[in-house]
């Protein structure tokens, strides 16, 4: 496939003027110009001495200037990477110390705070996003044709972390073959077509709303109807303009919750689709209801980008998430790695062009989760039907799932035990309407301590991402454990899970 800009390009309508996104205040931007902004930055990036394989690290708030950056990225063969703005600046230090970025692009916020970084090489470069900056990263773009740097698909366009189990986050590195397959799978089993109208209100640092909503409407030539964030009123308003809409289960429940959700604000919609979070039954059949749309159901996540989906042509079984793409094997395998048939719940592994192939510079733990004849663990444990459905049931790694977000309950657990007062912590996903999962820890505090869950809940606001501190905090004097001494969080999970619903 090479250089995965051109395979882009190739989906542009040939009349480029057409409009790729529009804004909510109206304002356009063309496919022509998505080429020339892309082409200036990459002409940029190249004047100030980038090479192939460079990364560029960007934690800014979703705007189209991003996007110009990602092309601009793929087209001189950097590396985009980019970061939830949520992130403070413990974990901005981690995640520049690791990719080592040659440019890092912040708001003009973050820009004054970067001496609180503890890193012990800043990036070369550092710019603001906003135009009005002198140090704005605006200014480095340069006029004129840029030539697209020819590159093999094996060529890491992007890296994303993902957090763990244990450990720190591990980056994945993402091909031009693993984004550009996938974006074409997706194309084709989704039917996107130029005239296509899209409600982007994704965040665009994470896979689904960077690459599979984007990479459809760029292969597609379609339209974007852009949004900052998910605003269930802002969204009431766009969907009779759309005929696609993507996002994760809350976007669907918060709508359901919208007293002007009818069939005619859908009238024009052809395909609802969600993931990145398991949706409910409930949320489907409620949906379909309301509005007559089947939601269309799909699995994926960071390492392999997206593996099954639900079919646009044929039954949407709610509860599973469909069928694998084309190109992509799935297996069911147990936990002495033996095969096993349809129907027999298992651990969940995949093998296929979208499938990463090492994280960044972490070999041991890319052989761990990989086996011997290539296949990914996915550590989502599931069974396959008999009519070749895909349905999740559970998950081998201890992790959350809130709001589409991934979060990992031993990186919160560890800063919840360092602090002073803490002795131990468990944190666990309780259900929640809004959120599907949310975050709660339950604490044992020193003799002495006085801590209140304010206290805790503010103390952890200063270090960690927002989306992964707890909603609300139980105090216990001591955490239940099994015969082994390993907490049981299930007995907990079950505690909690009542005690909330009543
Ligand atoms: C924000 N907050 C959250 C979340 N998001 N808390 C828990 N879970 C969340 N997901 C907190 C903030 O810290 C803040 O807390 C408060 O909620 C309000 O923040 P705001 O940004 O206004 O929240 P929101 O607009 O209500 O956002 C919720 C959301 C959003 C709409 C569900 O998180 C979202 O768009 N999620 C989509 C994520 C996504 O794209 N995931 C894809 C990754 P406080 O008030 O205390 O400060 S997975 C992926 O890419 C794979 C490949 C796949 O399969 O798709």
């Amino acid at each position: 496939m090479g250089n995965l800009y051109l395979a882009y390009r190739e989906g542009f309508p040939k009349a480029l003027e057409s409009t790729f996104i529009e804004n909510i205040d109206g304002s356009k931007i063309s496919y022509r110009e998505l080429e020339e902004q892309s082409a200036q930055y990459a002409s940029g990036f190249e004047a100030l001495g980038l090479e192939a394989g460079d990364r560029v690290s960007i934690q800014v708030s979703k705007s189209p200037e991003v996007i110009f950056i990602y092309l601009a990225c793929l087209r001189s063969n950097l590396i985009f990477h980019p970061l939830n703005t949520a992130y403070k600046e413990t974990e901005l230090s981690f995640f520049l110390e690791d990719a080592k970025p040659s440019i890092f692009i912040c708001d003009k916020r973050n820009y004054a705070n970067l001496s609180a970084l503890d890193i012990t090489e800043s990036p070369k470069n550092i710019f603001t996003i906003d135009s009005e900056d002198k140090e704005s990263i605006q200014g480095i773009k340069k006029e004129g044709d840029h030539e697209v740097v020819d590159c093999s698909s094996d060529h890491v366009a992007a890296l994303l972390y993902s957090s763990g189990t244990t450990g720190k986050p591990k980056g994945i590195m993402l091909t031009h073959g693993n984004i550009g397959s996938n974006a074409k799978a997706l194309k084709e089993a989704w039917g996107f077509n130029k005239e296509d109208v899209l409600l982007h209100a994704l965040p665009i640092y994470h896979v689904h709303g960077l690459f599979v909503a984007l990479g459809c409407v760029f292969l597609s030539g379609s339209k974007v109807l852009w949004t900052d964030s998910f605003n269930t009123d802002q969204a009431i308003d766009l969907l009779p303009r759309c005929t696609v809409m993507m996002g994760v289960p809350t976007y669907y429940t918060r709508l359901l919750n919208h007293s002007n959700l009818d069939k005619d604000v859908v009238r024009n919609i052809r395909l609802f689709i969600s993931g990145s979070a398991p949706l409910l039954e409930d949320t489907f059949d409620k949906f379909l209801k309301k509005t007559n749309h089947y939601i269309l159901e799909r699995y994926g996540m960071t390492e392999t980008n997206i593996i099954c989906s639900n079919p646009l042509d044929g039954e949407r079984k709610s509860g599973t998430v469909g069928i694998p793409l084309p190109d992509l094997n799935i297996r069911i395998v147990d936990d002495e790695s033996n095969i096993l048939s349809a129907q027999e719940i298992g651990n969940i592994q995949v093998r296929g062009p979208s499938v990463f192939n090492s994280y960044w510079n972490l070999p041991k733990k890319t052989q761990e989760d990989f086996t011997a004849d290539n296949y990914f663990n996915t550590g989502d444990k599931g069974f396959i039907d008999l009519d070749g459905y895909l349905s999740i049931v559970g998950r081998t790694k201890d992790m959350i799932i809130s709001g589409g977000l991934n979060v990992y309950p031993k990186e919160v657990e560890s800063l919840i035990d360092s602090l002073e007062g803490v002795e131990e912590s468990a944190v666990i996903g309780l259900e929640d309407d809004d959120l599907g999962e949310r975050v709660v820890a339950i604490v044992v505090l020193e003799k002495e301590s006085v801590l209140s869950d304010e206290d805790l809940i503010s103390t952890l606001k200063d270090d960690m991402a927002g989306f992964k501190v707890p909603k609300s905090i139980y105090f216990v004097e001591n955490l239940p454990r099994n015969a082994m001494g390993k907490v049981q969080k299930n007995i907990l999970r079950d505690i909690y899970n009542e005690e909330t619903n009543n």
